[in-house]
């Protein structure tokens, strides 16, 4: 396959240039990380896919793969998430790249397959997933090639929501030309590194199944990962995205956020500090005790719904917001998401309402019930903070894709089993000190005595292996 791109508009590309040109220095993980293996290139030769959005800070997160010798191709893992002057100035580096702002579906999943195949039954060895498509489209790949091969026939579409057809859709147009891909790429996988927690839920899900085809690396559950990128990331880039699509007042405001991991953490902080009254829904009772003294109210989202202004579902769950609470929600409610998919707010049903829906802008829809009430849905049910803004800024994705990176490496040097893999403490330790210096933070250092009080090696790790911070 060609190195062409697919992207909005190449003339970006000065422009997406100047941008990573200053983020390179809010991400010193990265920068770091380039110096100690620019000469030893643990990356080389080796094909990369990523598909996670793409932003400025993920085509610094793509620069710093291709330095470390990896061929690398790539596609966003959202519709709206892409930022089009950085995947300009990425096309301009020759590096292929299949993403714009504003896909549809159907051109999404086209794009993920583009970054998947890199050639005549050529794929990737090493894959940097968010979410877990670009995982999800090999798998169900394979599995289709299996049915194929068994019956000499290609099984009926049974799926019945949208996506899912339009994924069994290009996979069967697919097969046509290139009969035995999957089964010819899988073998050569060396492994997957995922960024999310919904990617890793799906993953443990396909482990327990024993459904893996290739080895997992789970990048979301490094400290270093999501006690940052998911808190304080979230906390910064959730109000941007409301802000930017609504230029609404938050100070005043009541703001219901449904889920208090650490994602919903991050929101519910950032919101109060606007001073917002900030009510929590929860599942969880440890997290509902957590929310509790923090001072949150708990509730049951039905019992906020005349009372909320703002709605924020940040569950990795399915319908948490439905339908029927939306018909009954304030004038003027906005409604958002941020975990990783569209399914935690019934935007399907509300879609399919007696709700007229208008576009007040890209991302910004007003839906009118037939009583005249209004409420407004940003990104469509997206990620809100990736759909309505930039996501987060970049010192913080760097503490993430440095995780990433150190993945990447652990997977081309052991090239381990089919498996679900975390980072070691004591690289998760590295992480976060390639950014300590950047805050002028001072560390302090253990003496002997202390460390063998404390019973740590004076160079740590400097916790056990479960402790949560
Ligand atoms: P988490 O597991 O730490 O938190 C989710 C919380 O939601 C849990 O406490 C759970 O008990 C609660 N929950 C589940 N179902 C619920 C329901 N029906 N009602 C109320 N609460 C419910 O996960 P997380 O790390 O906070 O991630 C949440 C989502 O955000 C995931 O989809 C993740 O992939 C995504 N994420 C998005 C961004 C971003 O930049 N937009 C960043 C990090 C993670
Ligand atoms: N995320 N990426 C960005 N600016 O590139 N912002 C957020 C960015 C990631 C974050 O790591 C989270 O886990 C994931 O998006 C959810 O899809």
């Amino acid at each position: 396959m060609s190195k062409k791109y697919k992207i909005k508009d190449i003339k970006l590309a000065p422009f997406g240039r100047k941008k990573i040109s200053i983020s390179e220095k809010e991400m010193p993980g990265l920068m770091e990380l380039r110096k100690k293996y620019a000469k030893t290139k643990p990356l080389k030769g080796l094909r990369i896919t990523g598909s996670l959005h793409m932003t400025v800070e993920t085509a610094i997160l793509i620069e710093t793969l291709k330095m470390l010798g990896g061929d690398v191709r790539w596609a966003s893992c959202n519709i709206f998430s892409t930022q089009d002057e950085a995947a300009a100035a990425i096309a301009k580096t020759n590096t292929p790249v299949f993403a714009w702002k504003g896909e549809t579906l159907e051109e999404y999943w086209q794009c993920t397959l583009a970054a998947l195949h890199f050639g005549k039954n050529l794929g990737p060895q090493l894959i940097v997933d968010d979410g877990g498509d670009a995982t999800l489209l090999i798998h169900k790949g394979y599995e289709l090639e299996e049915y194929y091969n068994q019956h000499k026939k290609l099984p009926k579409i049974t799926a019945t929501v949208e996506e899912e057809i339009i994924i069994e859709k290009l996979l069967r147009k697919f097969h046509k030309k290139n009969p035995n891909y999957w089964h010819t790429i899988v073998p050569k996988i060396i492994g997957v590194s995922e960024e999310t927690t919904t990617g890793v839920l799906r993953l443990e899900q396909m482990e327990t199944k024993d459904k893996l085809l290739f080895a997992a690396f789970n990048v979301n559950d490094s400290a270093t990962k999501s006690k940052f990128d998911n808190l304080y990331g979230c906390r910064e880039s959730l109000a941007d995205g409301i802000k930017r699509s609504t230029e609404i007042m938050l100070a005043g405001k009541t703001v219901v956020v449904c889920g208090y991991g650490d994602v919903g953490k991050g929101c519910a902080q950032s919101m109060k500090s606007y001073g917002c009254k900030v009510i929590i829904t929860e599942i969880d009772p440890i997290c509902a005790l957590q929310a509790s003294m923090e001072g949150f109210p708990v509730k049951k989202i039905e019992d906020t719904l005349s009372e909320g202004n703002i709605f924020v579902t940040a569950t990795g769950n399915r319908d948490v917001i439905t339908l029927k609470h939306m018909k009954k929600m304030n004038d003027q409610a906005i409604v958002c998401n941020i975990g990783h998919f569209d399914n935690e707010i019934e935007m399907d049903a509300l879609n399919k309402s007696n709700a007229k829906k208008e576009e007040i802008k890209p991302q910004y829809d007003c839906y009118t019930f037939p009583n005249g009430k209004q409420i407004f849905v940003l990104s469509e049910g997206r990620l809100v903070n990736l759909g309505s803004a930039t996501g987060h800024a970049s010192f913080v994705m760097s503490t993430s894709f440095s995780n990433q990176v150190l993945a990447q490496i652990f997977l081309a040097k052991n090239r381990p089993e089919i498996g679900l893999y975390k980072m070691p403490k004591y690289l998760d330790e590295e992480v976060a000190n390639l950014h300590l210096k950047h805050l002028n933070a001072d560390l302090t250092k253990l003496t002997k005595k202390q460390a063998d009080y404390i019973d740590v090696d004076i160079n740590g790790p400097f916790k056990k292996d479960d402790y949560r911070y």
